[in-house]
């Protein structure tokens, strides 16, 4: 069985063991199948890659009339919001009130000046990880790159120096250890999304695996 196939039971497994999955009536804000929790797990691949601020670099590129790299220092220097969303993962956990801080992502994709035909977006990542979103999803005012969790600097087991935070989809769409933003005239399926995973991945409607609930 291929490693990627593992990592999915794996996932799935989890979640059948560690799932009281809500029901009606639960609380309103716990998407369908999902269990609140308070400790925020950590998940990635488990290659945690080793990113230092001063060498950490976020290139946007693709089709953009501009091409842009940030260094720790220049993406300090964007506008910073604060911001408190709800965060669910695949494997049926869910945490609500994040609070995150960084900069929205439309002001640095706009920064870019994507063109006309740039429709779809990859994320790409220090761990060589990679999820895909139409850019319309990133242009949204909830949408951040996050330097910091709770008032203290993300730590790098969640994704620091910089994180995308993508409220809307379940948690592997925000990519952790963020060191690209590249976009595409054609939606290109990133890591899980080639390995089973929905594209859309709306808690909401449940988008969990392509091919409905493994
Ligand atoms: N670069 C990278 N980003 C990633 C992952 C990963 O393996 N590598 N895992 C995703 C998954 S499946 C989840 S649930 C969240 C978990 O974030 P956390 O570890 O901070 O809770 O990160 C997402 N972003
Ligand atoms: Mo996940």
């Amino acid at each position: 069985m291929p490693n990627w196939m593992k990592m999915i039971e794996a996932k799935v497994a989890l979640a059948k063991r560690g799932a009281r999955p809500s029901k009606a009536g639960d609380n309103p804000r716990i998407p369908p199948g999902q269990k609140e929790v308070y400790d925020f797990p950590i998940l990635d691949l488990g290659l945690e890659p080793d990113v230092s601020p001063s060498s950490w670099n976020l290139r946007v590129f693709g089709l953009v009339e501009g091409e842009l790299a940030y260094s720790w220092k220049t993406f300090n220097e964007l506008p910073q919001v604060d911001l408190t969303t709800d965060f669910h993962c695949v494997t049926r956990w869910s945490q609500l009130d994040m609070n995150w801080r960084g900069v929205p992502a439309r002001d640095v994709i706009l920064r870019a000046r994507p063109l006309e035909k740039a429709a779809f977006v990859t994320l790409h990542s220090a761990d060589e990880y990679t999820t895909n979103l139409p850019l319309e999803a990133l242009l949204d005012d909830d949408v951040i790159l996050a330097h910091s969790v709770f008032g203290k600097p993300l730590p790098p087991e969640h994704g620091g120096p910089v994180r995308l935070i993508v409220p809307k989809r379940y948690a592997w769409k925000s990519a952790k250890w963020l060191t690209g933003i590249e976009f595409h005239e054609e939606d290109r399926p990133g890591f899980w999304e080639v390995r089973g995973y929905h594209n859309e991945a709306d808690p909401w409607k449940e988008e969990r695996f392509s091919q409905g609930n493994l």
